[in-house]
C-alpha cells in the first residue's frame, strides 16, 4: 500500500489546523459522531443475534412506528455528543423538540441535528441504512432551541452521514469537499479512502419510488416519460442514504416528488435534504426542492418537510427544465 493511513481523526485535525484560532471543538463534535457510528455499526450488524429487531412498540413526533434499534441509535448518539461542551442544542427526527444543553454565555458553539437511523424500516430485511447529520453554528442572541435550529443549509459548518451497508461507510463535508471513509472493523478506526469525491456530471439513472407516479405533478411524469424512452436505468432501495450513496458514486438523480400523502415531500429538511444537499454541491452536483436550490431554503420548523431532487449536475438541470 502506497498511500498514508489517515484515520478520520487525524484528517479532521488536519483541517482544523487550517483555520487559524481554531479550538478543537469542532473535532470533538466528529469524533463524537464517529464513536456513536461505530457503536451504532455493531448493533446493526448484530440486529437479529441480539434481538433488537422489530419496532419498539411505540410512534415517533412524525407518528411513523419508530424501531427498537431507531431508539437504541438516538440514545447512543445523544450520550456520545451530549458529552462534548461545545454543543449548544441537539435536535433529532426522534424527538418532537430540541434538547438545549448549554446557552452560547457557557461555551454551547455548535448545534448537532440528526436522524439517528434512517431507513430502519428496511432492517428486518438487511438492507442498507444509515445516520444522516448536520452541523449548525449556535445563535448565541436565540433563547428559543427550535428556531436556533431552523436555519437555511447554506449556513451548515458541516454534515454527513454513515452508511451501514456492505460496509460502514463515513461521508463528510466541512465545506472544503467530500471525503470517504471505511470503518476497518479490527482496529475500530474509519480510515480515509477517497478524498475529495466528485459526483459525475451525467448518469442514466433516476432514483424515485414510481408506485407514487399517479400522484406526481405533470412535470415529474414527463421527465419519467423521458427517462423511459432514453435508455434510463430505475434504481430504488427506499433507503435514502443508501440510494443517496449510490447516486454519489454513480451519479444520477435522487427525487422524493410531493405526493398527496405528503404535499410538501415526505423528506424532512434541516436532518435530510439539508445535509444531503450540501453534500451534493461539495461534490460539484446540485440540489433543489422545486425549483428552489435546496440550500437556500430558509424553515420555518424542526421537522419541516420538502421535496428533494438531487444528484449530478447536468441530470438534476434536466429534470428542472421538465419542471418548468
Ligand atoms: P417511500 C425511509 O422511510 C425514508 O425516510 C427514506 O430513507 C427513504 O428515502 C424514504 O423514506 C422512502 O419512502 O415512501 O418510498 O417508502
Amino acid at each position: 500500500m502506497t498511500e498514508n493511513l489517515m484515520s478520520l481523526q487525524s484528517h479532521i485535525l488536519v483541517e482544523e489546523s487550517k483555520h487559524q484560532g481554531a479550538s478543537g471543538d469542532f473535532t470533538w463534535i466528529i469524533s463524537a459522531i464517529s464513536l456513536a457510528a461505530k457503536s451504532i455499526a455493531n448493533h446493526v450488524r448484530r440486529a437479529r443475534l441480539e434481538g433488537v429487531l422489530g419496532d419498539a412498540g411505540a410512534s415517533n413526533v412524525q407518528g411513523e412506528k419508530q424501531q427498537t434499534l431507531d431508539v437504541l441509535s438516538n440514545e447512543i448518539l445523544m450520550r456520545c455528543l451530549g458529552t462534548r461542551a461545545s454543543i449548544a442544542v441537539l435536535a433529532t427526527e426522534e424527538s418532537e423538540h430540541p434538547s438545549i444543553l448549554r446557552r452560547g454565555v457557557d461555551g454551547g458553539k455548535y448545534c448537532v441535528l440528526f436522524d439517528p437511523l434512517d431507513g430502519s424500516s428496511n432492517l428486518d430485511t438487511g438492507v442498507g441504512v444509515g445516520t444522516i447529520f448536520s452541523i449548525l453554528r449556535n445563535i448565541p442572541t436565540e433563547k428559543d432551541g427550535e428556531r436556533t435550529v431552523c436555519q437555511a443549509g447554506r449556513e451548515q459548518v458541516a454534515a454527513g452521514y454513515v452508511l451501514y451497508g456492505s460496509s460502514t461507510i463515513f461521508v463528510l463535508t466541512t465545506g472544503n469537499g467530500v471525503d470517504l471513509f471505511e470503518l476497518d472493523p479490527y482496529i475500530g478506526s474509519f480510515l480515509l479512502v477517497k478524498k475529495g469525491v466528485r459526483i459525475p456530471e451525467l448518469g442514466k439513472t433516476y432514483s424515485i419510488n414510481e408506485a407514487y407516479s399517479a400522484q406526481f405533478s405533470q412535470g415529474y411524469r414527463d421527465y419519467l416519460s423521458w427517462a423511459h424512452e432514453n435508455g434510463y436505468s430505475s434504481r430504488y432501495i427506499g433507503s435514502m442514504v443508501a440510494d443517496i450513496h449510490r447516486t454519489l458514486l454513480t451519479g444520477g438523480v435522487f427525487l422524493y416528488p410531493p405526493t398527496t400523502k405528503n404535499p410538501e415531500g415526505k423528506l424532512r429538511y434541516l436532518y435530510e435534504a439539508s445535509p444531503m444537499a450540501f453534500l451534493m454541491e461539495q461534490a460539484g452536483g446540485l440540489a433543489y426542492s422545486g425549483s428552489t436550490p435546496t440550500l437556500d431554503i430558509q424553515p420555518q420548523r424542526l421537522h419541516q418537510r420538502v421535496p428533494v431532487l438531487l444528484g449530478s449536475k447536468h441530470e438534476v438541470e434536466r429534470v428542472l427544465s421538465f419542471l418548468g
